[in-house]
């Protein structure tokens, strides 16, 4: 098989990131623009936005509960990444047109949880050196297949945060009552708050949400599920408070949260929390609590506890007012100079260049194959990666706008929208027409697609 999803780091060659280099094959798709976002570090500049944000959530989960960790090297195993969290060999996000792969077994991590069995497995360790440290926060920068738009971008910083119990040796797995008390009694660390809070459906349900019933009682699962949300509506409070506040809106609308049933391999029951904000509810976060097959195979069986996982930029783009995922990696000091260490501020937007639309059709391969000889199938993801290798940050979104099937030869095709426009400076048009044919060749070269 050849490469076709976006241009091949090197074909034989070694992939080299962060001064490692790990053998390339029929896997590698990570491209050199995607590699070059790797070790920015942007949660660590103390005047960034992601920076400033991280810091406001890890002021949530202080020590000496709650260790802040980083993790600056994207690179995982496929096993941490996936086999481990219980993502079964089918899964789509597993798929090379979602994830961004170095070789067969080695991706560039796509969420914070491929770091989760090392922590747990560090838990035995503190133990010894910091017994009260029973949780953790982890930020780092992670990277996904995706569309092109204001929101979405190839790389983004997910946060990640756990917290874990021991039971007692003599505690009988599913009677564990002294453990169930003793997250109860840590509950009342955490104070009340007096936002309402949608949370119409039980901590459990048999179908949809189930409890472990070979591992826990429900009894344990109620008292963890209860200390996770309190924990994460606390953090999600203090985060639009202050949002509010920065917006200076006298007569806010009150907070409105509420929690759904969700589904993550490595957690049962799950939830992710959602926030209404401007008209619409918001997705904050993904959580639940940790399968236990999981901590039995990170060396931490008889501890149980919860996790979540969040998305830094989405909650950096509400509290800043900023209106483009792009912005975070802009070098520009029009931007970079807005802002400051401990402060939420209001981004003031400098000047909106020229957007320059410009349309690409093709006809799709048809089913029977193609000269070269087995026919590709077409993945949109695909076209956005050869969008974004070609283009970079000088696009602002791509869209379909056309798709039809012809009624004769049964051929698919399609038009997209491409939408040309630089944050720093108005694009020339002899600029955007090379990007645009740029585009229109690669499509030809690597997706196989017949140019109308
Ligand atoms: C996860 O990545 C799980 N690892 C979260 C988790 C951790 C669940 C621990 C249970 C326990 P998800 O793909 O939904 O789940 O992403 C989590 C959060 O990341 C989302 O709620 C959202 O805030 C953010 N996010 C996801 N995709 C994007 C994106 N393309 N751009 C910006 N933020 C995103
Ligand atoms: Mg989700």
């Amino acid at each position: 098989a050849n490469v076709h999803s976006g241009s091949p780091v090197g074909k034989k060659s070694d992939v080299t990131i962060e001064g490692r280099s790990y053998p390339a094959d029929q896997w590698t798709n990570a491209t050199e623009t995607i590699l070059s976002h790797v070790g920015r570090r942007l949660y660590l500049d103390e005047n960034h936005p992601l920076a400033i944000t991280r810091k406001l959530i890890e002021s949530q989960f202080p020590s000496p509960v709650y260790g802040n960790y980083s993790e600056p090297n994207p690179v995982v195993s496929t096993a941490n990444n996936f086999d481990v969290l219980g993502f079964p060999p089918d899964h789509p996000g597993r798929s090379r047109t979602d994830t961004y792969y170095v070789n067969e077994k080695t991706v560039l991590r796509t969420h914070t949880s491929a770091h989760q069995q090392e922590y747990f497995q560090r838990m035995n360790k503190n133990e010894k050196t910091r017994p009260e440290e029973t949780g953790y926060t982890v930020i780092a920068d992670v990277y996904r297949r995706d569309a092109i738009d204001r929101s979405h971008y190839p790389v983004f910083h997910q946060m990640e945060g756990a917290r874990l119990w021991k039971r007692p040796a003599s505690e009988p797995l599913k009677h564990a009552a002294h453990t169930a008390s003793a997250i109860w009694e840590d509950l009342k660390n955490i104070p009340a708050h007096d936002v309402v809070v949608e949370d119409p459906n039980p901590t459990i349900h048999p179908e949809r949400n189930p409890l472990q019933v070979e591992y826990h009682s429900a009894e344990e699962v109620e008292a963890i599920a209860a200390h996770l949300k309190r924990s994460l509506e606390r953090m999600v409070i203090k985060i639009f408070t202050e949002a509010s506040k920065a917006a200076g809106d006298a007569q806010q609308e009150p907070l409105k949260v509420r929690w759904v049933e969700a589904y993550f391999p490595f957690t049962s029951p799950s939830w992710e929390l959602e926030v209404f904000w401007q008209g619409d509810w918001l997705e904050i976060l993904g959580c639940g609590v940790i399968k236990q097959e999981l901590l039995n195979n990170s060396d931490v069986p008889e501890r149980v506890g919860w996790a979540f996982g969040l998305g830094i930029e989405r909650i950096a783009m509400l509290l800043f007012n900023i209106p483009d995922i792009r912005l975070f990696w802009s070098r520009d000091e029009r931007f970079l100079s807005q802002f400051k260490a401990g402060q939420i501020t209001r981004f003031e937007p400098f000047s909106k260049y020229p957007a320059c639309y410009k349309d690409v059709a093709f006809w799709l391969q048809s089913a029977g194959g193609s000269a070269a000889g087995g026919a590709v199938p077409f993945h949109e993801n695909d076209m956005m990666e050869i969008v974004r290798d070609v283009a970079g940050d000088l696009v602002e979104d791509v869209k379909l706008v056309d798709e039809f099937t012809h009624p004769k030869t049964g051929r698919k095709s399609m038009c997209y929208r491409i939408n040309y426009r630089s944050l720093e400076r108005t694009l020339t048009n002899k600029e955007t027409n090379e990007l645009h044919e740029q585009v229109r060749q690669k499509l030809v070269e690597r997706v196989g697609v017949e140019l109308r």
